[in-house]
């Protein structure tokens, strides 16, 4: 495997990935390497804007469309500010969803064609794939019982199916690229860390053992 030191976290709402990147961007830390935790959507002062049209502004409707290409706009944003600057600086970027996430829900959960997916993926990122991404594999019900314990954005107002379909095609991707590592996202915290460290340890050197 290419050296990681672009690592995303990718799976449905409330699976953990907010929780476990942080984790392992607090550990990276704790050891002294150069690291960055960044996020999608919003991970630039622009992409916060786009962020909050796309997710809980309760005056903007979005056509499907229009919210495709804003998560691609706020990608481009992002690789240009923060992403690309801080790979060409040698440091590790930890990124809370990023590509995967929109063939899962644009593709599986809105139903445009995965081809057109995978074009405009390509042509927003400049062909910047991670080298390794963790996907943290819920059942449906759980995530967004997870979730329901805060303030709910749009997309976790969607219904089940919806879900069922996003996860099920972050399934299918994991199938089909070996960059894609699958987590029980419903085990307990410490010991999908433990699992992720233990990957990490044993596969490249961006940690100590
Ligand atoms: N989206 C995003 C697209 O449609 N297309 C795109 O291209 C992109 C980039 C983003 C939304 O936008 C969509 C996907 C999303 O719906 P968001 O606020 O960033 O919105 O939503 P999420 O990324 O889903 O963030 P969440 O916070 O909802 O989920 P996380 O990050 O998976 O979960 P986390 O870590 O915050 O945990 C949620 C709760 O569960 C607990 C935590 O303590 C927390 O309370 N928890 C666990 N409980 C038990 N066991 C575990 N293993 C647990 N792990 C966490």
């Amino acid at each position: 495997m290419k050296e990681a030191v672009f690592i995303t976290f990718e799976g449905p709402d409330g699976s953990g990935k907010t929780t476990q990147s942080k984790m392992l961007y607090e550990e990276l830390l704790r050891q002294g390497r150069p690291a960055i935790w960044t996020r999608e959507p919003g991970g630039t002062k622009s992409g916060r804007k786009i962020r909050s049209m796309l997710l809980d502004d309760p005056g903007v409707e979005l056509s499907p469309e229009t919210e495709l290409f804003l998560f691609a706009a706020d990608r481009a944003q992002h690789i240009a500010e923060i992403i690309r600057p801080a790979l060409d600086a040698g440091k590790i970027v930890i990124c809370d969803r990023y590509m995967d996430s929109t063939t899962a829900y644009q593709s599986g959960g809105r139903g445009f064609p995965v081809e057109m997916i995978v074009a405009l993926n390509e042509y927003s990122t400049g062909g910047l794939r991670p080298d390794l991404t963790f996907l943290l594999d819920v059942p449906s019900g759980i995530g967004l019982k997870r979730a329901a314990g805060r303030k709910t954005d749009k997309f976790e107002q969607e219904s089940l199916v919806f879900h069922q379909r996003v996860r099920q095609k972050y399934l299918d991707l994991a199938q089909s690229d070996s960059r894609i590592v699958v987590l029980d996202g419903s085990a307990p915290i410490k010991t999908i860390f433990q699992v992720i460290l233990t990957y990490l340890q044993n596969n490249c050197s961006i940690i100590n053992k």
